[in-house]
């Protein structure tokens, strides 16, 4: 049976508003699935208990896209035409009964759905991706997060290409049906909402552990990959059972179900999914061995393996009323899976690197068109939505709130807010709710961080009275307009400060404090900015200190004073807040940048010195036995590009990479020696192990071989050579690599290019190893680098209906290429521009989601010189003329142009 099908919607796609919210007209008790999956097609048949809450209504719409409708009933009755209509949106039912059973029955086309949401094809195995909205190209729902439902599934398959049929809960039944199928049913006892809901079919070989909880419950644990993948799982078992002892020791929460599935996935939109019991994984975050992964890519599989475990409680249990909240769960589980790494291996260097993030990229979104608040009051589509602001900025927040309360109180909130809101579907309100209640805080001026948008500015001065021994520290906060809202309210802040004196760091005394109020160790003091300017008088201060503002990024604000470079060098060796340390070593280094980027622009780089005061203090560093060797690395390590430009109005990006790497060549000649020395004191053979110490070592191995191989000695080249062909481990062979591709010294040039082959050759079988080389390549900042990346998407390792391999070339070049996107080629200086906008436009009709995400860097059109800038925005304007242009893609050129 053909249902009707109404004519095209109108062509705008719809904006939706939080102050729209209404609650849903009906619940969905149980949900009963049949999905039986053929070669060509896939049969779902649903049974849905609906219930209706409140008044009768008319009509009940239920979600439903790219569906073809073979059959609709209500209580075994076939509907007739006059009964229901179906547009492309979705089924709507007229005149529904109180309570009643749906029955519907749809085809879909997994092997056709190149979009990576709802039911589809990665290589030969079938899986789901269902947030935030793509259940509803399963079958007919009430797809959205405050619908939860009781869910039993059954999935048929042909048995000999899909042995394994998994689903969210527990395995009921299975067994074998004719024609060499088989079946399988799970029930999940935990009522959730669709975007919950998974199921996986295919060929996949399992690794299997168990976790006793702390009430003694055994859940079985079991990893399913590609069966050539089974010698990568060891290091994500360990992460996930480690989060799972985690949660219960910090947080006293335990798994709840007999089961915890992880299946990896090479076709994936994100990084991975917490679904009920059975989280699917991209290849990227679940594989991970010494030969084939780096440090950071072993990081990375712990944070998102333990990010998405910790989503059980932070997400699944308590979860969100309705996707304006989806920072509700995001930002909260950031934060847990950070303190997570941070307890896991070194916490300060886990501190920089989700700063270093969230200045990069967060900041730049704040001040850009796409800009929004944490909880945002309207969307076109939510996929946008999934946002460093969102997951980043989101973590920020919630970790003030978790300074402000303390430890101890934190955890009783966060107990709180288990305990009230488990199995229900709730805002953020409702979490800061539960820190007041605990507290006894008042939050309201603290919830503007939830309504609005945009980095606020924090300007210090200071003021020291000899004669009074009073020294007072006076902030004025402002926070530049964002496209919601000109006219913002002052944030409530807390900056931890430090004062540092001659001898030490001082004793700290407000102005009214006794002193048997304060405690032994006090020498750490957090202020509550809470005016658009307020002052703070310390008393009993023998000396005029420095400062040190801000400690640990106690908020996300761009902070500033006018340090001497002085200051900054003391602030690098004596601040007792290592992130203070570094953000010393930070803004000397941009000081020092700004002096060069002048320099260019006024046409006098050639004779500009670097201030001494700048190797000094990083020779300094590299002498500092004492100092952890990550953070040394960290501190050697120069502001990113994007870091930098976010230093300026106008970006100037020849001024930035020209300057940038200057000094870099500077420090390099100048601190040789240092350099060599770490280089000769490392020993290469030691056996590779993944603990925070020997990660720390490789950090800063890897960093002053960077460094030496931009003006490289033959010994230099040698090392990198042998390191590249020697190393034990991806991280010592990828970063001789890059030391050499990135050298742009005529003596290496052949070597790099023969590195490179033989890498290839080498890794042409591991998808996740070539990922990086193509990244590798679309990163590498020598001139007309497009025509490189052109032809790496004509090799056969390339696959552009592959996110991972979209990400690592298109990506990789528009985001952390900028003098080649920028320049584009010799004779043709907009051609980066107009080669994404022909990739968004290709991709846009396949995969709107990565194509959407692709555009950001030419959003940013505004913050370039006139004649860039008119050339980014004719390429956004050309992507928003496409034909058939996706609600995606719609949503982020509409709102930058
Ligand atoms: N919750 C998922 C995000 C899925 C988004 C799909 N558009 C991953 C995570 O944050 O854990
Ligand atoms: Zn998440």
């Amino acid at each position: 049976m053909n249902a009707p099908v109404s004519p095209q919607a109108s062509d705008a796609p719809n904006t939706v508003y939080l102050k729209d919210y209404q609650p849903p007209s009906y619940r969905i008790e149980k949900t009963q699935l049949r999905v039986d999956i053929g070669e060509q097609s896939t049969r779902v048949s649903s049974s849905l208990s609906l219930e209706r809450q409140g008044e009768a209504c008319d009509r009940l719409f239920l979600h439903g896209e790219a569906l073809e409708l073979v059959s609709v009933a209500i209580n075994d009755r076939t509907l007739s035409s006059e009964q229901y209509h179906v547009d492309e949106k979705g089924l709507t039912l007229l005149n529904p009964p109180e309570s009643f059973t749906l029955q519907t029955e749809v085809n879909i086309y997994p092997k056709q759905n190149t979009s990576l949401e709802g039911l589809y094809k990665s290589r030969s195995s079938y899986c789901t991706q269902c947030e935030a909205e793509g259940f509803r190209k399963i079958t007919y729902f009430l797809d959205r997060p405050d619908v939860m439902s009781d869910f039993t599934t059954t999935i048929i398959a042909d048995r000999a290409t899909c042995p394994v049929l998994l689903s969210n809960g527990n395995r009921i039944d299975s067994g074998t049906l004719e024609g060499g199928r088989h079946f399988a049913t799970w029930h999940d006892p935990f009522k959730k909402p669709a975007y919950l809901f998974a199921l996986v079919a295919g060929d996949l070989a399992s690794i299997q552990d168990e976790f006793i909880t702390q009430s003694g419950r055994r859940v079985a644990l079991e990893i399913f990959v590609e069966p050539k993948d089974l010698d990568k799982c060891d290091h994500a078992m360990s992460s996930l059972k480690h989060s799972m002892a985690w949660d219960e020791k910090v947080y006293g929460r335990e798994y709840d179900l007999d089961i915890f599935m992880i299946v990896a996935v090479d076709d994936f939109n994100m990084g991975a999914m917490e679904n009920k019991g059975l989280n699917i994984f991209n290849t990227s975050c679940v594989l991970a061995k010494p030969e084939t992964t780096t440090d950071a890519g072993f990081q990375r599989v712990e944070g998102v393996v333990a990010h998405e475990y910790f989503h059980n409680w932070s997400g699944n249990r308590v979860t969100c009323r309705d996707w304006f909240q989806l920072s509700l769960k995001e930002g909260f589980t950031v934060y847990r899976d950070a303190c997570f790494s941070a307890d896991m291996g070194s916490s300060t260097v886990k501190r920089v690197e989700d700063v270093s993030l969230l200045r990069a990229y967060q900041f730049a979104e704040d001040a850009g068109p796409m800009a929004h608040p944490i909880r945002p009051a309207s969307f076109i589509e939510i996929s946008n939505f999934y946002t460093v602001t969102i997951y980043e900025k989101g973590a920020e927040v919630v970790r003030m709130l978790a300074n402000l309360l303390g430890p101890v109180e934190f955890r009783k909130a966060t107990d709180l807010y288990f305990e009230r809101h488990d199995g229900q579907a709730v805002t953020t309100e409702d979490f800061v709710q539960a820190m007041a209640d605990v507290s006894g805080w008042d939050l309201t001026q603290f919830k503007r961080w939830y309504d609005q948008a945009g980095t606020p500015r924090v300007k210090v001065t200071d003021h020291y009275h000899e004669d009074s021994r009073q020294y007072s520290l006076t902030f004025s906060q402002s926070t530049p307009a964002t496209p919601e809202c000109s006219d913002k309210q002052p944030f409530h802040i807390p900056i931890a400060v430090g004062l540092l004196g001659g001898a030490g760091e001082l004793a700290l005394k407000l102005e009214g404090e006794e002193l048997t109020d304060l405690p032994e160790d006090n020498t750490h003091k957090v202020l509550e900015l809470t005016e658009a300017e307020q002052t703070f008088v310390f008393t009993d201060v023998p000396e005029h200190p420095v400062p040190s503002l801000l400690r640990g990024f106690s908020a996300p604000v761009k902070l500033s004073f006018a340090y001497s470079r002085q200051d900054l060098a003391e602030l690098m060796q004596r601040d007792s807040d290592g992130f203070n340390r570094w953000e010393a070593s930070q803004n000397l280094a941009l000081a020092v940048l700004d002096d060069a980027i002048v320099a260019y622009q006024q046409g006098k780089l050639d004779s500009f010195t670097v201030d001494p005061m700048l190797i000094e203090s990083y020779r300094q560093l590299l002498a500092d036995a004492e100092l952890d060797q990550a953070m040394v690395a960290l501190m050697l390590t120069l502001p990113s590009q994007d870091y930098i430009a976010e230093q300026y109005e106008v970006v100037d990006v020849e001024a930035i990479y020209t300057a940038r790497r200057l000094l870099a060549k500077t420090i390099a000649c100048e601190l040789a020696d240092s350099l060599r020395a770490v280089l000769e004191s490392y020993d290469n053979t030691q056996a590779y192990r993944a603990d925070a110490d020997s990660i720390a070592a490789r950090s800063l191995k890897n960093t002053a071989l960077g460094y030496l191989l931009l003006e490289p000695s033959q010994s230099d080249t040698d090392y990198a050579l042998a390191q590249f062909s020697n190393a034990n481990n991806m991280t010592d062979e990828v970063s001789a690599l890059s030391a050499l591709l990135y050298s742009e010294s005529p003596q290496v040039a052949e070597h790099a290019e023969r590195a490179l082959a033989e890498f290839y050759t080498k890794w042409q079988d591991e998808a996740l190893v070539v990922n990086q080389w193509l990244s590798l390549q679309a990163r590498d900042p020598r001139p007309n680098a497009l025509l490189r990346v052109k032809a790496l998407l004509e090799h056969p390792a390339y696959d552009g209906t592959n996110p991972n391999k979209i990400r690592a070339v298109i990506g990789a070049f528009c985001m952390a290429n900028p003098i080649n996107f920028h320049t584009g080629l010799l004779d043709d200086p907009s051609a980066g521009y107009r080669f994404l906008a022909d990739q968004v436009i290709a991709l846009d009709a396949k995969n709107p989601q990565i194509a959407a995400r692709l555009i950001t860097p030419l959003t940013r059109w505004r913050r370039y010189s006139e004649v860039r800038g008119q050339a980014m925005r004719s390429q956004l304007a050309r992507i928003q003329a496409a034909p058939g242009l996706s609600g995606d893609s719609y949503e982020i050129v509409t709102k930058s142009l």
